[in-house]
This record gives structure tokens, C-alpha cells and sequence, in this order.
């Protein structure tokens, strides 16, 4: 007999890079350019082509994919990028703690609510895990990485997103159904990592995204908004000026306790 029950929402999981924060454009592109310069490669990604290389996720993977489809030749061995990646992590870090890069309105907002109502919240991306450390604790303060029960972050599965075996891993870690999470993402990558993994999601888009194909989210909205920074929901049910508890757990109980459906 088909179950009809109503999900209800036990637990928030936020992607990262593009969701809590603006990362990409000031962030981890001028890392990366760093390190090219420190490694004395005459390489460097304007905002433009970092946009188009933002189709592939996880940085080693991105440089990879760089010199192999646009430069059309292996100047860098995997050990290589593994060094220059590094090196790229150490600066990215170094401008998290510069305190460059604030949260995306609402993220601190919602963020403390759900702490309040007793809400699990956990983290699926596809960094590296010192850069989620250093992006909460130089934004949120020192010790609110223990606020997530699961940081499920970079190299911890084999394929990233947009597969979804970092929500597969947050959900086995949780030891929560996907029913019962809300996603918070940014990018179709990430959209259809989470509901692959059959869990619901609201998208943030930003500037790289906005015109990305959302269709299979349970709401689209171009921040989580505040109350004199009102948001603007273009897909799903309006919102009264910012995303907050009550517009999560009406989003999660508009979807059953049923099998995930797949979405390629
Ligand atoms: C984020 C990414 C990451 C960062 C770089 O994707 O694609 O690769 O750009 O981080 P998502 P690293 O927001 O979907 O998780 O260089 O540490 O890999
Ligand atoms: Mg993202």
C-alpha cells in the first residue's frame, strides 16, 4: 500500500560556496590565481572564465578540467595539482580570516533559529573541510562548527556533486530519512546532488547561477532575506519579505514518505 504520510522537518543541511557565502568570485578565484602565481604558471581566471568553470565542482577536479579542455594539454601531473591545490587552499583560508567574506543575508538569521528550535543542521560540500572551518568560525565565531552534527565536505566521497553521495553520507551519518532534511543550495550541481539523494531543497541562487535550471526545487529565491533586506522567491510559495522556520516545514510537509525519485 503507497505511504501518504507527511514529511516533517528534523534537520537543515547547507551546501557552502555559494550558499552560505559568496565564495567563488572573490574568494576562491583569487586563491586560486595566487597560487598559479606562486607556482610561476602565467595562468589566471578572470570572473568570466571562472564562471564557465564552475560547471565542474571540487578544485583539483576544476584545474584538471581546465588544462585538459581549454589549454588542451597536461602541463600538471595529479601530484602537481595536489601541491598547487594546497598552496590554494593555504590562501583561501588566509581570506576567510581577513574577514572578507560575510554570510549571504539570512544564513545567520536562520542559521540561529533552527539551533533554537532543536533542529539537527549538518553541511554537504564539496570543499575542502579546513576551508568550511575557517568560513563558519570567522563568520558565525569560534566553536560554531560544532553546531553541525555532520560536516560532510570535499575528498570524503569519491564523486562529488552534483552525485549524491555527500547527502547519502550526511543522511547515513544523521540517521535521518531525506524526507526528513531540507537542503539549502546554490547551483544545479548541487540541486541535483541532494535530490538525487532524494532529499527536498530550497535554492539561493547568485550572480554565477541565477540562470541555471531549478526545476526540481521545492522553492527558488535569490537570498533567505531580512527584514529591511527583503528576498525575492521566483519559485514556490510567496515568502513575507525572508525564509524563515515556519516557510521550511511548510516546504518539507508539501512532499510524502515515499522512495526518492531519481533526476539525471
Ligand atoms: C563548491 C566547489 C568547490 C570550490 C572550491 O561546490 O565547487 O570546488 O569552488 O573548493 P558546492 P576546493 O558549493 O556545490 O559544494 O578548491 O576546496 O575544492
Ligand atoms: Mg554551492
Amino acid at each position: 500500500m503507497a505511504h501518504t504520510a507527511k514529511n516533517t522537518l528534523e534537520c537543515l543541511i547547507f551546501d557552502v560556496d555559494g550558499t552560505l557565502a559568496d565564495t567563488e568570485r572573490n574568494g576562491h578565484r583569487l586563491a586560486f590565481n595566487t597560487a598559479f602565481a606562486e607556482y610561476g604558471l602565467n595562468w589566471h581566471w578572470d570572473e568570466r572564465l571562472y564562471g564557465d568553470l564552475l560547471a565542474v565542482t571540487g578544485g583539483k577536479e576544476r584545474i584538471r578540467h581546465y588544462q585538459d579542455k581549454f589549454l588542451g594539454k597536461r602541463i600538471l601531473s595529479d601530484a602537481d595539482i595536489a601541491r598547487l591545490h594546497a598552496r590554494k587552499t593555504e590562501a583561501y583560508v588566509q581570506l576567510l580570516q581577513s574577514g572578507k567574506i560575510p554570510l549571504r543575508p539570512g544564513v545567520k538569521r536562520l542559521i540561529e533559529s533552527a539551533r533554537e528550535a532543536g533542529l539537527t543542521l549538518a553541511i554537504a560540500t564539496t570543499t575542502t573541510p579546513v576551508n568550511v572551518t575557517a568560513l563558519l568560525e570567522n563568520t558565525l565565531g569560534p566553536g560554531s562548527i560544532d553546531w553541525f552534527q555532520v560536516i560532510a565536505a570535499g575528498d570524503i566521497v569519491s564523486a562529488k556533486k552534483p552525485a549524491p553521495d555527500i547527502y547519502h553520507l550526511v543522511l547515513k551519518e544523521t540517521g535521518l530519512t531525506a524526507g526528513q532534511c531540507l537542503a539549502l543550495e546554490d547551483s544545479r550541481a548541487g540541486l541535483l546532488s541532494a535530490v538525487n539523494a532524494g532529499v527536498p531543497t530550497l535554492v539561493t541562487f547568485n550572480a554565477y547561477t541565477r540562470q541555471q535550471d531549478f526545476s526540481e526545487a521545492l522553492a527558488v529565491t535569490d537570498h533567505l532575506g531580512e527584514v529591511d533586506n527583503p528576498c525575492q522567491v521566483t519559485a514556490g510559495p510567496t515568502a513575507q519579505g525572508y525564509i524563515d522556520l515556519p516557510y521550511l516545514k511548510r516546504l518539507v510537509s508539501m512532499t510524502f514518505q515515499q522512495g526518492a525519485h531519481h533526476v539525471c
